[in-house]
């Protein structure tokens, strides 16, 4: 990481900002960017009652899902299961419709090319939840699970409260996928929430369209990931104006991958693939534990101090992960 030296007068001026990341959990209001909003969202009158607390599996397919709206999803190709009929099909060990090869399978084909600074700190460990949502359409949830967040550029030695650097860092992707239609072969992302500071004074998260994101040489969905704090960005001038001008990703020229592996996936809120608070990281040395379904600060499994990270599990509960059909509408 890079050695940041800053001023008093630097972290003067910076308090008139929030730092980032969540210690309570409040609907995110976007300060300097405008949302990319889909123009139509047509909601599915099908499947379980979305107010179930009791995630289930799901019915027969029902049309339709949740509209593309503004443009055509964002298309990817699975590894082998070429329709929503074959993702139903086989072992589902955590009960919710979709057979553990499928929820791979999504999660793979859809997970980020993340465009980062080379000289940040973006160790992690990636988790995800892959259920269905409104209508045929099937709902992952992107947990990057920073170990650390770095600070704002030039003020990673400020207090947490003006956007110094803290242990965990829980920015998180929401993604809304079609199956393909008929023999087409073809999947695709509808819309995608990327998480910027949710929650706090800063949050830029925004709502977008597939058709509104980038895409690298192998047709995946790309992020901006702002140096140092790991917020998301759909594009690097949206990173640059993001959280009142002081998120940037000037030089991210390093791309990476949101790494999808099936030790990776949680599970479901009542068939979870670890126990309570015991989701353990996969990097050597980091023996402690974390929780996502369970409330708790997320302290990226190191040692708490400070004020940590917004908890996972208030952020799945937000876009429904802990009921029968998620959204990605938050
Ligand atoms: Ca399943
Ligand atoms: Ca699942
Ligand atoms: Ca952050």
């Amino acid at each position: 990481m890079k050695s940041r030296r800053v001023t008093i007068a630097t972290c003067m001026a910076l308090m008139l900002i929030a730092c980032t990341d969540l210690r309570t959990i409040v609907e995110p209001t976007v300060d300097g960017i405008e949302p990319v909003e889909p123009t139509t969202t047509a909601t599915a009158d099908c499947g379980p009652d979305p107010n179930d607390p009791t995630p289930g599996p799901v019915d027969e397919p029902c049309n339709p899902g949740t509209g593309g709206g503004g443009g055509d999803p964002l298309p990817r190709t699975l590894q082998t299961i070429q329709n929503l009929a074959e993702c139903r099909s086989g072992t589902d060990s955590d009960g919710d419709g979709l057979s553990d090869k499928c929820e791979y399978e999504v999660a793979w084909a859809f997970s980020p090319a993340m465009m980062v600074h080379p000289n940040d700190n973006v160790s992690r460990d990636e988790y995800y939840v892959v259920m269905p949502g409104a209508g045929n359409s099937i709902m992952i949830f992107y947990a990057f699970g920073y170990h650390r967040d770095n600070g704002i550029p030039l003020c990673s030695a400020c207090p947490e409260w003006l956007g110094g650097s803290h242990v965990g860092d829980s920015e998180f992707i929401v993604m809304e996928i079609s199956p393909a239609r008929g023999s087409d072969n073809e999947w695709g992302l509808v819309y995608a929430y990327l998480s910027a500071h949710r929650g706090r004074s800063t949050d830029s998260s925004v709502l977008a369209g597939g058709w509104n994101m980038e895409t690298d040489g192998d047709g995946r969905p790309v992020v901006w990931v702002s140096d140092g704090k790991h917020a998301n960005y759909i594009s690097q001038s949206a990173c640059d104006g993001g959280a009142a001008n002081f998120d940037s990703c000037d030089n991210n020229t390093e791309s990476t991958r949101f790494w999808v592996d099936r030790k990776g996936n949680l599970g479901q809120i009542n068939h979870r693939k670890y126990r309570s608070c015991r989701v353990p990281s996969r990097n050597r040395g980091l023996s402690r534990t974390e929780c996502f379904w369970d409330s708790g600060t997320f302290y990226g499994w190191q040692k708490p101090r400070g004020g940590g990270a917004g908890a996972y599990s208030g952020f799945l509960s937000a876009f429904d992960f802990d009921k029968a059909r998620a959204t990605v509408h938050g």
